[in-house]
């Protein structure tokens, strides 16, 4: 028999294969993670289905997002959440300790596992050659109830790494250039596998900082091979048995290939709104900066602490520029005090963070009106850093250093890779590996549940004709910050009313009222929108606040992965326009029917009325049978037996 040839993509999933049909396959998930912000909601859901304890090899649940604590919402949240992970028998990470990604990459990832994480970054992990998948919290859920994870069969895109990167730049310079030819829309349904003799350039921090930021482009996942440089972090992190080879076979075949050549790539930086409007650094050169953020799951690791403290060593930010340092975890936060990083740090003038997401999702570091902000993080929709009219731009840690100088985006330094520390910091020879914050399960803790913390919302079945209004009409790309505003409104995302009183608060102020309106009267609430719906986050507060509100269907061009089944699992049905141009012919407050729901489920072809023009409209909703079985549900819970 002739062996076929597999990319590492394929060798994973068939590993993990318990269930496929024409479009879908189901796989075996050997690990969660969850964070507070979406946690809470999970194992709320996870208390629903009904379970003893977790059946997945390793689930972990941490807390980073929300830890400014303001108020007793997000302190009851951490209650609820160490003891309900000691029912279940999940490791809970003490809030402190990092940042849900790094802290898995270092104490957890594993090659060839599968990850399923409900928060979009979690593909973090494919740096170390995990298949590491970010999902709404229901389908995190289900996984750690022993269910499988469907996903549409994947493409694999090969990226054919060759060369090496120059001293001045960076991982985050290569994941922003693939950004600029890739965009953010359009990849969906794609994994991305990288390969070539590049890849042994780069070390496992860099590469998961390029699997991190592969979350922006739509994609399921990225993916390293994991070789002789994976084997050395394990062994660094004192971790040897967890280490497993994986390279893909020589004649392996890829739907999809783009070369890059890592001697070519020069400092990029994206421009506002969105992190696929990428320039060069040198274009940009002078724009001036209030403030400065290292840090955030794609640029915390001890080499980027390193690269910034090389850079900034003995001098001084300029009084009009903040910066601000969050490092990834408390393994690097104690490696920097043992080096002597930290005291450097403060000396520049530097403003020390706790290791958590803060300044990334608006959560504390807001900057002033109208100001520049630059930042190592991965997303700079409108909005997110907390002041509406601020523009967030988003670099390496070597610009953003520089910059922070500069008070203004300049030049990367060329980092010496000969340098002691900048060598150390690359082999992680100077770790310092503490576990103590991480809890393991009893299974004796009470659980505890503060007033902020209510049950998942019950969904309605989709049936029969559904009349209603185009409640709201947005334009393309429209994220789920903006859908649901992360920030000051975290704390209150275990109370599912309160939350929803912010669905769309940037867009428009107006819109719960006029949505909650509909819903009492009956009347069922639409969206309509441009391409690309739902890009971002995992968060399916998205989806569960709209159909709180009574939203009973999206109508768009195109719309993202992790939104489009958030809003199956919750009762909302997503649907497209068979011809876009229609798009034009829905203004916002017309009176829309969508007739026969049940027949669309099973054609896949829904039939729109437009009753004030008079217009009828052919919608795409091709759903499996499983997503059917959601819809005609009112969402995922009710179909899989959780919830009343
Ligand atoms: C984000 O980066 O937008 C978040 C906050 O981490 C989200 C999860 C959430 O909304 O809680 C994500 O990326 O999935
Ligand atoms: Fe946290 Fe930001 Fe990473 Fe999301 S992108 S997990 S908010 S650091």
């Amino acid at each position: 028999m002739i062996a076929i040839s597999k990319n590492i993509v394929e060798k994973i999933i068939d590993k993990h294969i318990v269930d496929e049909s024409e479009h879908e396959v189901g796989i075996r998930i050997d690990q969660t993670l969850t964070q507070d912000a979406t946690g809470t909601m999970v194992y709320l859901e996870l208390e629903a289905i009904d379970i003893d304890s977790v059946k997945t090899e390793l689930s972990v649940s941490y807390v980073d997002h929300n830890t400014l604590q303001c108020g007793y919402e997000n302190a009851d949240d951490h209650l609820y959440l160490r003891t309900i992970a000691d029912r279940f028998g999940v490791i809970y990470s003490r809030p402190g300790n990092g940042i849900c990604h790094q802290m898995h990459l270092e104490r957890f990832s594993s090659p060839t596992k599968t990850l399923l994480g409900s928060d979009s970054h979690t593909p973090t992990c494919g740096g170390v050659g995990s298949l590491a998948i970010g999902a709404g919290g229901i389908d995190v859920a289900a996984a750690m109830a022993g269910e499988p994870f469907y996903m549409p069969r994947p493409r694999v895109m090969k990226v054919e790494l060759t060369g090496e990167l120059p001293p001045e730049s960076e991982a985050k310079d290569v994941i922003l250039h693939l950004l600029s030819i890739l965009s953010t829309k359009g990849n969906v349904g794609y994994i991305v596998e990288y390969g070539g003799p590049g890849v042994k350039t780069l070390s496992v921090p860099e590469r998961a900082t390029i699997c991190n930021m592969g979350a922006e482009l739509g994609v399921t996942t990225s993916i390293f091979p994991s070789d002789e440089v994976t084997e050395r972090f394990f062994e660094a992190q004192k971790r040897d048995k967890d280490y497993h080879k994986l390279v893909a076979d020589k004649g392996a075949r890829y739907d999809k290939t783009v070369a890059i050549d890592l001697s070519s790539i020069k400092p990029m930086v994206a421009r506002p709104h969105s992190p696929d409007n990428v320039a060069t650094v040198a274009s940009l050169a002078g724009t001036p900066l209030q403030q400065v953020c290292i840090g955030s799951c794609t640029n915390s690791s001890l080499y980027d602490m390193v690269v910034a403290y090389r850079t900034l060593k003995g001098k001084r930010v300029p009084p009009g520029t903040d910066l601000v340092i969050a490092p990834g975890s408390r393994q690097v936060v104690l490696t920097m005090e043992k080096l002597g990083l930290l005291e450097e740090f403060i000396e520049c003038g530097a403003r020390i963070m706790e290791p958590t997401c803060g300044f990334c999702i608006g959560n504390g570091q807001s900057p002033a009106t109208g100001a520049n902000t630059l930042r190592t993080s991965n997303r700079n929709f409108h909005g997110r850093s907390g002041t509406t009219s601020a523009d967030i731009y988003l670099s390496g840690v070597r610009v953003a250093a520089a910059s922070a100088l500069a008070g203004a985006l300049a030049m990367p330094p060329k980092i010496d890779e000969d340098d002691e520390l900048v060598r150390k910091a690359r082999d992680l020879s100077v770790l310092e590996i503490d576990d103590s914050m991480l809890v393991h399960p009893t299974g004796k803790a009470d659980v505890v549940k503060g007033p902020n913390i209510g049950p998942p919302p019950h969904g309605t079945p989709l049936d029969g004709d559904i009349k209603g209004v185009a409640t709201l009409k947005v334009g393309d790309k429209i994220t789920t910050d903006d859908i649901m505003p992360a920030g000051e409104r975290l704390k209150f995302r275990s109370n599912i009313a309160r939350y929803a009183e912010f669905v769309f608060e940037h867009v428009d102020p107006d819109f719960h009222d006029r949505a909650r309106a509909n819903r009492d009267d009956d009347i069922a609430n639409f969206i309509i929108a441009g391409v690309s719906y739902g890009q971002g986050s995992s968060r399916e507060h998205a989806a569960i606040c709209p159909a709180f509100l009574g939203v009973r269907a999206v109508i768009c061009k195109s719309i993202e992965r992790i939104h489009r089944a958030n809003l199956l699992n919750f009762g909302i049905a997503p649907l497209t326009f068979a011809d876009e141009r229609d798009y034009g012919y829905i203004d916002e407050g017309d009176e829309l029917e969508l007739k026969d729901v049940q027949r669309g489920m099973e054609t896949g072809e829904f039939t729109l009325y437009n009753l004030t023009k008079d217009k009828k409209i052919i919608l795409e909703g091709a759903f499996s049978e499983r997503e059917v079985d959601y819809l005609r549900a009112g969402g995922k819970l009710h179909a899989i037996g959780g919830g009343a």
